[in-house]
């Protein structure tokens, strides 16, 4: 006879069981509804992805109803949110409203969105593997603020990620283990829906066992879950063994088709294969074909027991974990197994079959204890209302407001004028902020893939010193050799050194530029790289952006300014991918005091409730500063563009310029102005935020935005509607014309638009211009093409 507590824990099982049941139907049923009974306008195939789910519904059952703690935080693979709005859904977050909205404008999601949900997604996930790497960093970035007691011993939480095996795949993964190891990153649970198969086919079996390896390579501690209880103990009895093999053994394309195929077909199969076995075969004999079929595929990842002994087993100490759950893709659904099921969907016929199956009352779909009785429906009640995940904690912070320097205190670091680059004047405002002692400076945090020197990160980081969880003093300062780079390592180091992978720094900046929302602890992460290497990290940076994380990036050196090192490392497309980021404010400062001014500008942002990230594309450039005559150009400057020459009313020319070319701009405008004097000299800091403002400023024209009001005119208009209608307007910039040459559309002004549109070469700066046709006498060519 079980004793009491087997009991409670036999009916709690069930109870968990019937749970899960409801979410499986509940997440099947939400996208049913999506693709065959909501109403269609566009004919278009609504989508929703229900074997991925039926795969995962167990973990999340396990995770969500027993295991994760308020404090745990979750990145869900994708194409399993129908199963994570379902389980908010039953804790009350989700409305039923949003579940028959899903996919729909408003509605829930496609794939769980921070900034597009609204029952409290903590990591948004969607590009696969991303979701992945941020769990480690997140947990990093909680190591960081627990080293300064902003984050209490008992609120530490686990950084979660719930991935596919083809997941696996992606390659920033394993550059985020290997950081993570060097980080040292615990806390951190990776769990593997290992159901072989991807999107397109079963998965190939060579990697198997490898996983594993790799990650205990890298220190993890890795639990297969295998089998399931059930599994288990048919394996004990006389003949199993050789069961327990065969699937052991299977390749993945035979083991899925066998569970597609179902009871008849494994019998067939397995009598065959295993036919010299007497036991084996009374053991397989013994079984319904229907039980046969559930024997084999009920899985470790199906099974709640085995689940919640894992977990359980895990959550004694911190080590970071990798769990293998072996689960099959579509279980219980009628194309499970099947390699084409990844966007199968149900047949009305067949989810009514599934209904019936579950015990779920036709009218009812949408009632999650529909047909239970009364009793049942008060245990599952209960059940769910003492999830420790449902405790009615806050999950989602507002930090308080950090006092920023103003522009002023910046602006002293660069004073002096004379010859500067923006790169140098960087270094030099990163600097003043490691001299101050507020609040702001303690919350800096600085993070670079291996170019913290070469992007002027330095003074800042021998002040601060580089972060991490075991102390290490810098043995070169030790032992007195001269070094400019002292880098101690402490807990309370505000440098997180990355090794040279631009991937990993996208995610360090979204985790870092989260901790407001998810810790309530506001940080200022300023993340630095070499401009063109912003390319190599674009999907990580546009997650970051997804996620609504603010940061200061600083992408330096740019452009063909680069010369001698060289085609391969100058930048051409970066404005044109900072203009298209949602996010992400771009600027092109030319001078010391610009950047100054904006980086000021960038630390406001990441605190405004509507702000935004800001990319700073700088240059080693040292170049002569403008002697300045009013303070006009300071604002210019945040909204993108000023007079620095400003034109006669009327005039018929003007050059424009961004960033590192402004002495070619300036040379050739003094020539202009011999003959025109009335010509004027626009600086662009940002084509970003210009081209942002004109386009509002256009719809709200047309969409009655902020009527009542005197029509908005946005800043490029009332600039350029100086100079006369049919002016003409010559560009210049280090990198893709395309950054300004929109400018003409703006009053329907002529446009000469010069930049780089072919890979450069190694050269000096006069050979380079010359041939790029970026130099003063190509701007004097275009403004002569123009008048003729
Ligand atoms: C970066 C990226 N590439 C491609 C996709 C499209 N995609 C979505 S799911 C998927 C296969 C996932 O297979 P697996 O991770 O094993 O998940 P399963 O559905 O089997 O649980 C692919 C290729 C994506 N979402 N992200
Ligand atoms: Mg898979």
């Amino acid at each position: 006879m079980p004793d009491g507590s087997m009991t409670a824990k036999r009916q709690e099982i069930a109870l968990l069981r019937r749970i899960e049941e409801r979410i499986l139907w509940l997440a099947s049923w939400t996208i049913h509804n999506a693709n065959h009974l909501r109403e269609s306008r566009d004919g278009l195939k609504v989508g929703g992805h229900q074997a991925s789910c039926a795969s995962m519904t167990t973990l999340m059952t396990a995770l969500y109803m027993k295991a994760l703690r308020p404090q745990d935080r979750v990145a869900v693979k994708p194409h399993a949110s129908p199963v994570f709005h379902a389980i908010q859904h039953l804790f009350g977050r989700q409305s039923l409203d949003n579940l028959k909205r899903f996919r729909s404008l408003g509605g829930a999601q496609s794939y769980p969105s921070r900034t597009k949900d609204v029952d409290d997604v903590d990591f948004s996930t969607g590009s696969v593997g991303l979701g992945v790497a941020m769990t480690a960093f997140a947990s990093l970035a909680q190591d960081y603020l627990a080293a300064r007691g902003a984050v209490k011993p008992e609120a530490m939480g686990r950084m979660i990620s719930l991935l596919g095996d083809a997941e696996l795949d992606e390659g920033n993964i394993y550059e985020a283990l290997i950081e993570a190891c060097k980080h040292d990153v615990r806390n951190a649970w990776w769990i593997v829906d290992y159901n072989r198969q991807s999107l397109d086919a079963t998965t190939q079996d060579r990697m198997f066992t490898r996983y594993g390896e790799i990650f205990e390579a890298a220190g993890w501690t890795v639990e297969t879950l295998k089998w399931s209880r059930r599994q288990r103990e048919a394996f004990a009895r006389p003949g199993g063994e050789a069961l327990r093999a065969w699937i052991e053994t299977a390749p993945n394309d035979l083991y899925s088709a066998l569970t597609y195929q179902g009871g008849a077909a494994w019998r067939e199969r397995l009598n065959a294969d295993l036919a010299d076995d007497a036991d084996t075969l009374a053991l397989i004999a013994s079984y319904k074909d229907v039980d046969l079929g559930e024997l084999m595929t009920e899985l470790g990842g199906h099974c709640l027991e085995t689940l919640l002994e894992a977990f359980e087993r895990a959550s004694h100490d911190d080590a970071p974990r990798f769990f293998i759950a072996y689960t099959v893709k579509g279980l219980r659904l009628p194309f499970q197994g099947h390699k084409d099921n990844h966007a199968g969907l149900m047949t009305p016929t067949q989810i009514a079959e599934l209904r019936q199956r579950l015990g779920v009352l036709e009218g009812e779909e949408w009632d999650p204890l529909s047909g239970l009785s009364s009793a049942e429906r008060t245990a599952l009640k209960g059940l769910i209302a003492r999830a420790p995940f449902a405790a009615d904690v806050q999950r989602q912070h507002v930090a308080p407001t950090v006092a920023t320097p103003g522009a002023d205190d910046l602006l002293e670091a660069v004073a002096g004028g004379g010859e500067q680059s923006t790169q140098a004047a960087f270094g030099k405002v990163m600097f003043e902020i490691s001299r101050r002692t507020d609040e702001f400076s303690g919350r800096v945090v600085t993070t670079s893939p291996d170019v913290t020197v070469s992007t002027n990160l330095g003074g800042f980081v021998n002040r601060r010193g580089v972060f991490h969880r075991r102390a290490h003093e810098d043995v070169f300062k030790r032992r007195r050799i001269p070094s400019a780079q002292v880098w101690s390592m402490v807990e309370t180091g505000q440098h997180v050194e990355l090794g040279i992978a631009e991937n990993n720094l996208f995610i360090v900046l979204a985790a870092l530029g989260l901790t407001a929302p998810l810790f309530g602890e506001r940080l200022f992460p300023v993340g630095t790289l070499y401009d063109p290497f912003i390319a190599r990290g674009l999907d990580a940076l546009n997650y970051a952006c997804y996620q609504d994380a603010r940061f200061l990036l600083v992408a330096t050196p740019s452009g063909l300014t680069l010369a001698p090192e060289g085609g391969a490392h100058q930048s051409i497309n970066g404005p044109v991918i900072g203009m298209a980021q949602p996010g992400l404010d771009t600027y092109e400062p030319a001078f010391a005091d610009e950047t100054a001014v904006l980086m000021a500008h960038a630390f406001d942002r990441i605190q405004a409730p509507d702000g935004a990230s800001t990319y700073l594309r700088l240059s080693t450039r040292v170049i002569a500063q403008p002697e300045r005559a009013d303070d006009a150009w300071r604002q210019g400057t945040i909204d993108g563009a000023y007079w620095l020459r400003p034109p006669a009313p009327g005039a018929k020319l003007a050059l424009v310029f961004s960033g590192a070319l402004a002495p070619e701009a300036l040379a050739a405008f003094e020539a202009v102005a011999e003959d025109m004097p009335e010509a004027g000299l626009l600086a662009v800091t940002s084509a970003d935020v210009l081209h942002r403002d004109w386009t509002r400023g256009g719809r709200a024209r047309w969409t009655g935005e902020g009527a009542g009001n005197a029509p908005r005119v946005s800043t490029i208009e009332s600039l350029l509607s100086t100079l006369d209608r049919d002016a003409g307007l010559v560009t210049l910039t280090d990198g893709s014309p395309l950054a300004l040459s929109w400018l003409g559309s703006v009053r329907g002004q002529r446009v000469r638009a010069l930049g780089l549109e072919t890979f450069g070469q190694s050269g000096d700066l006069p050979d380079l211009y010359g041939k790029y046709r970026l130099d003063a006498e190509a701007v004097l060519d275009a403004c002569a093409d123009l008048l003729a």
